[in-house]
């Protein structure tokens, strides 16, 4: 059976309806394109530790070859210095993907604009939602954090500061797990907010597991939502760490009180907060 996109810009699968790409696209096999649609054309860009010269692109083409990419041909080399070279390789993908399989785990509240978060929070409450936020380990980057908590919030979306259903505390850079959980302790925090945007060997994760591990050992994951951020995050990544919800990049401010007031509530009626 075909599963070529529909006329109404999405395509029927086992029942379920997805987006559809452009016209002539068979989403059961998707692949790349460069110059006309399905001719596999992807470019990638990456260093080598090895002098700039012709066998640094040779070697870049052969580990192109090696990834099962054809033809490779490389169309920039820079010298890095001390030995080192960047390479920019386009080559041609034979493998495609199967659009129609694809699923992908997103936080399950729907955004909603600030009045109507605080509308909602204002059926539901008669105290603020307490929300606690830090960028923890060394991680110094706190300007995604500050862009979902500040007054001035983010591309036009103030920050929960200005919601008048929250009282929040934002702890700033290079916050120690341990300082975190006691300050959420002390603060009653509803949501614990953690951004992380370094991800050198992997800290991001490694930090983010060891808070959801004190956290348990203390007793306080239940105690509050958990969630996390930061440009390489996601729900998915969020979910397997043991957080309630990841945010990648793009994040606003309404998208992370939205959910907070939504899984609130549903805390509220099993009797947790309110
Ligand atoms: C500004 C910046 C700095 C500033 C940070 C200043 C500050 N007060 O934040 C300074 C100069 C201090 C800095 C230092 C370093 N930096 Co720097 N930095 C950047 C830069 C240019 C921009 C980051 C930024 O502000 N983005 C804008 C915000 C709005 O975006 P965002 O962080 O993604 O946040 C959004 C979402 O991710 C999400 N979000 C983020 N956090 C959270 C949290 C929650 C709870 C939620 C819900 C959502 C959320 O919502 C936000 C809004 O949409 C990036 C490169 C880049 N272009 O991204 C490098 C970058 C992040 N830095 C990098 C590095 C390596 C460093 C240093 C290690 C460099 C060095 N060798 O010293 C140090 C590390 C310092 C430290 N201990 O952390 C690398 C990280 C690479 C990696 N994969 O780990 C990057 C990617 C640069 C690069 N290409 O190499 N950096």
């Amino acid at each position: 059976m075909s599963h070529r996109a529909d006329i109404d810009g999405s395509v029927e699968t086992s029942g379920r309806r997805r987006p559809r790409g452009p016209q002539r696209v068979d989403l059961k096999h998707v692949r790349p394109y460069g110059d006309a649609l399905d001719d596999g054309q992807i470019m990638l860009s990456f260093s080598l530790p090895v002098p700039c010269g012709d066998e640094a692109k040779e070697a870049g083409r052969e580990l192109c070859r090696k990834m099962g990419l054809l033809e490779p041909q490389v169309y920039h080399a820079h010298d890095l210095g001390e030995g080192y070279t960047y390479v920019i390789v386009y080559a041609r993908c034979p493998h495609a993907v199967d659009f129609t399989q694809i699923s992908v785990p997103k936080v399950g509240s729907r955004r909603l604009a600030k009045a109507d978060v605080e509308s909602l929070w204002a059926t539901h409450f008669d105290r603020k939602l307490r929300i606690i936020g830090a960028c923890t380990g060394d991680d110094a980057h706190t300007v995604g954090l500050d862009a979902i908590f500040n007054v001035k919030g983010y591309n036009g979306e103030k920050g929960l500061e200005a919601y008048k259903c929250f009282e929040v505390r934002n702890l700033g850079a290079q916050v120690r797990n341990e300082v975190l959980l006691e300050e959420a302790r002390a603060f009653g925090a509803d949501a614990v907010l953690v951004s992380q945007v370094v991800t050198q060997k992997d800290c991001h994760r490694l930090n983010l597991a060891s808070l959801i591990d004190l956290a348990e050992a203390e007793g306080l994951r239940e105690a509050a939502l958990f969630i996390c951020g930061g440009p390489r995050l996601s729900h998915e990544v969020a979910l397997e760490l043991g957080f309630d919800a990841g945010f990648g990049a793009g994040s606003l401010a309404p998208d992370v009180a939205s959910y907070v007031v939504a899984e609130c509530i549903v805390g509220k009626t099993a009797g947790d907060v309110g």
